[in-house]
């Protein structure tokens, strides 16, 4: 197409590619869909999100013809941007799945990141760019990076090792993060792998600057970015906002609140707490600055959940306007219907992350799982998170764990990990345990917080998010020993959960634990909560009040 207006996308339906979509229309562009390679030739500008992981997509560009229109397309200097994925292709090969062929468009390989460096991989968050476009800094890197991709290097980034964040060449960009989830900010990028032996050179990116018309991009606030200093980055801590969500007794998606994971109202009624619509709650938490916002289906353990229409509906909505990474948890896991017709987890995930989820969460088949390979010691291939992370990656792939201390005199008790409390329990016990649960909490399993978390990481997954049942709904901190334990068992990131009261409750979490990121429900919701039935709680902290407390407390923060 010669139109103007039109951006072809090529989307061969493995991820979120919702956003994305959002985003061009939100700039007042068209969409043109890749249907054949010879749209990509005729296309007046072209956008590669790829998502997924590396291998799966190559067979994709491969049998398709695909890849050989865009080797063409790009070779040609013709208007591109890549995404992602849509960036490591380009390169000769990956480590991830691999090693794998690329288009070798870029000479280079893309690496995995070493966690021993004590930096949390996979690298999901909001991590500064490095604007390298002038030759000062290129000759800093010195001679370590290849010279051969030296011309594409666009900008970079230092997360324990240098890495290629963004490259250009004429007309072709391609960036590893994620502009149309960055909220208009800096960038986030959930780069396991990224693009090595790379010098720096650069450009900023933002939603607001997607070059949709790359002739006249123009790189924003160059200048001011060029004066950071080259030195490891660390990733800023997230604020994250969770909504847990169920059908009320009248049948309507409402968000819900629990004590203890206790979401009924206990007023003559005992009707499920509501305060109020998933989406527009998103956006209003979006708007304040949250770094993402999670949705948890709270009863998915019970229904079908590709039947469940609702919850799809809710994530296409909230994703045309909340522009951070969304995830969505409850009921993923490989389920047969009354019909005898068996869906794998993965489809049910798929579903979810072609709605608009960037990151699925698992909380009861995670313990299952857990289990199993314990037992067994044998990675399946099979479970849940071992299916999803294949094939999305496992920047992809939360596991939600739902653990309620157990208290012990003396930890020989119990074979489970257990830690030495630092406010002992109602009986003066010293110790505890963490009893993972399953069904929000209905079910105690024979395993810890702390087998589990290791279990799982091996596994595949990609985060953690660690609730504690004593915790939710209390308002009183974070429990840090449990936050601690955890964070320091794995070197995913561990997102801390339950029981934030007070913007100080976060200072402590970051301060006393490792953990990358801290989720919260009551606190942002309380002024819905205040007009539902008598519930005794501190008040309502909007989530920039939280941002500014920790900045304040110098703990870096995306404002
Ligand atoms: O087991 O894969 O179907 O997933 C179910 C998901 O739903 C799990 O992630 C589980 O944590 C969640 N869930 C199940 N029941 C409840 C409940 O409340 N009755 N919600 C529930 C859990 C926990 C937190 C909460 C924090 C912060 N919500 O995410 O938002 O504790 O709360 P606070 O800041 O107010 O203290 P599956």
């Amino acid at each position: 197409s010669n139109d103007d207006s039109v951006v072809t996308l090529l989307d061969y339906g493995a991820g979120n590619v919702r956003s994305v979509r959002n985003a061009i229309r939100h700039l007042g562009f068209q969409i043109k869909d890749v249907q054949t390679p010879k749209d990509i030739l005729n296309a007046r500008r072209l956008i590669f999100p790829g998502v997924g992981a590396f291998a799966p997509a190559m067979d994709v560009l491969n049998n398709t013809g695909m890849g050989e229109a865009l080797c063409s397309y790009i070779q040609n200097d013709r208007p591109f941007l890549g995404i992602c994925l849509g960036l490591q292709l380009l390169f000769e090969s990956s480590e991830e799945n691999g090693p794998v062929a690329g288009l070798g468009l870029i000479p280079g390989v893309v690496g995995r990141f070493d966690s021993s460096k004590g930096f949390r991989v996979p690298h999901i968050g909001w991590n500064a760019l490095q604007i390298t476009k002038d030759s000062e800094i290129l000759d800093d890197i010195g001679n370590r990076h290849s010279k051969e991709n030296k011309d594409w290097i666009s900008s970079t980034c230092n997360y324990g090792d240098e890495f290629i964040a963004s490259v250009r060449k004429g007309k072709v960009h391609a960036v590893q993060f994620h502009p149309e989830k960055s909220g208009g900010k800096q960038f986030i990028t959930p780069a396991f792998l990224y693009p090595q032996h790379m010098d720096g050179r650069g450009l900023s990116f933002s939603f607001e600057t997607l070059p949709l018309d790359v002739d006249t991009f123009c790189p924003n606030d160059l200048e001011s970015l060029k004066r950071t200093e080259r030195k490891a980055s660390k990733l800023a801590k997230r604020v994250i906002a969770c909504l847990d969500v169920r059908t009320n007794d009248e049948g309507d998606l409402v968000v819900t609140k629990g004590d203890q994971y206790d979401v009924r109202e206990h007023a003559e009624k005992n009707e499920v707490r509501n305060l109020g619509k998933p989406v527009e709650l998103a956006g209003q938490y979006y708007k304040d600055g949250a770094d993402e916002v999670s949705f948890l289906n709270i009863t998915g353990f019970r229904d079908f959940p590709l039947g469940d229409l609702p919850m799809l509906q809710v994530l296409r909505s909230a994703s045309e306007n909340v522009f951070v990474p969304l995830t969505v948890g409850g009921g993923i896991r490989d389920f047969t219907d009354s019909n005898d017709r068996y869906y794998s987890s993965l489809e049910v995930a798929s579903e979810y992350f072609r709605s608009g989820a960037d990151k699925i969460s698992i909380g009861s088949d995670a313990v299952h799982a857990a289990e199993e390979y314990l037992k067994t010691k044998v990675k399946t291939g099979k479970s849940s998170i071992e299916q999803i992370s294949r094939v999305y990656g496992n920047q992809a792939v939360v596991v939600s764990i739902d653990p309620r201390r157990m208290y012990l005199n003396d930890p020989s008790d119990v074979a489970f990990k257990s830690i030495r409390l630092t406010k002992p329990g109602p009986n003066g016990e010293e110790y505890a345990w963490y009893q993972c649960t399953i069904n929000g909490g209905r079910e105690g399993r024979p395993i810890g917080a702390y087998e589990l978390a290791k279990a799982v990481e091996e596994l595949g997954a990609g985060e953690i998010l660690l609730n504690c049942i004593d915790c939710d709904g209390q308002g009183k901190g974070f429990d840090v020993d449990l936050i601690k334990m955890i964070s320091d068992a794995v070197s995913i990131p561990v997102i801390a959960s339950s029981g934030a009261g007070a913007v100080e409750h976060f200072t402590d979490v970051f301060s006393k634990t490792n953990a990358s990121a801290a989720l919260a429900a009551g606190i942002f919701h309380r002024k819905e909560m205040s007009c539902t039935a008598a519930f005794d709680q501190p008040l309502e902290v909007p989530i920039r009040s939280v941002k500014e407390h920790l900045l304040k407390e110098g703990i870096e923060v995306r404002i």
